[in-house]
């Protein structure tokens, strides 16, 4: 898929005051640091378009991306980052699950995972609330560029076994690194073929 334009649409601090447009939307989701805005960015072929930061807990707004007038990105912030209040963190998560269970035409969340590191409870969680609220949702493991393949391989793998404990079938994944831009194609063409089922329904 070609990208032409890329707008900014805003920050917002609610799914419901967020700009409502009837196009595909994407989300993208995952601990505080593990790559979010840094894949948007890839993805979208612009370098400072997202805001990457070394220190955790940089994007605390749900903020928009319009792609060629036909879909959207949302970058959400990340959750678990243990540095802020537990108010804070809490409210965050509210912005989160809020903005997950009400935006209707979020087609898929993207749930990154750190590919260097074994499965997080925390991260198992929240993949297990998706599956429960029936949400839409892929796995992107981040970060390929740091590990060795064969510790990248064993970290997706150890993840799929947990899933397995509380689920029949595994999602999608996809393997990225926002460095090397590895990754990238297939999570377009990806999101491709939902936007053309979208739009061959309405
Ligand atoms: N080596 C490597 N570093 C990465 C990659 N993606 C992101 N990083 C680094 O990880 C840090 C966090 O990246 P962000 O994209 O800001 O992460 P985020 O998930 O948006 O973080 P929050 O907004 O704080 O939740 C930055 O220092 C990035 O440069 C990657 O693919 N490879
Ligand atoms: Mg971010």
């Amino acid at each position: 898929m070609i990208i032409n334009e890329v707008k900014f649409m805003g920050s917002f601090p609610k799914a419901s005051e967020s700009p409502q447009m009837e196009i595909p939307e994407y989300a993208f989701i995952g601990r505080s640091n593990v790559g979010k805005s840094s894949l948007i960015n890839a993805l979208l072929g612009r370098r400072d378009m997202a805001h990457v930061s070394g220190k955790p807990g940089k994007t605390q707004m749900l903020n928009y991306y319009h792609i060629d007038e036909q879909w959207m990105v949302c970058d959400l912030p990340g959750y678990g980052y243990a540095k802020l209040s537990k108010k804070h963190r809490t409210s965050l998560e509210r912005m989160v699950k809020g903005y997950l269970v009400r935006r209707l035409q979020m087609q898929c969340a993207f749930v990154l995972i750190d590919s260097n590191i074994t499965p997080q409870a925390i991260d198992l969680e929240f993949v297990n609330w998706l599956g429960s609220k029936g949400i839409p949702f892929v796995l992107i493991f981040t970060k390929a560029d740091k590990p060795k393949k064969d510790k990248l391989e064993k970290n997706v793998e150890a993840f799929q076994q947990k899933l397995l404990e509380d689920w029949e079938s595994l999602p999608t994944h996809f393997v990225t690194s926002s460095l090397t831009g590895a990754g990238s194609e297939e999570i377009l063409s990806f999101i491709n073929e939902v936007n053309e089922g979208f739009y061959q329904r309405k």
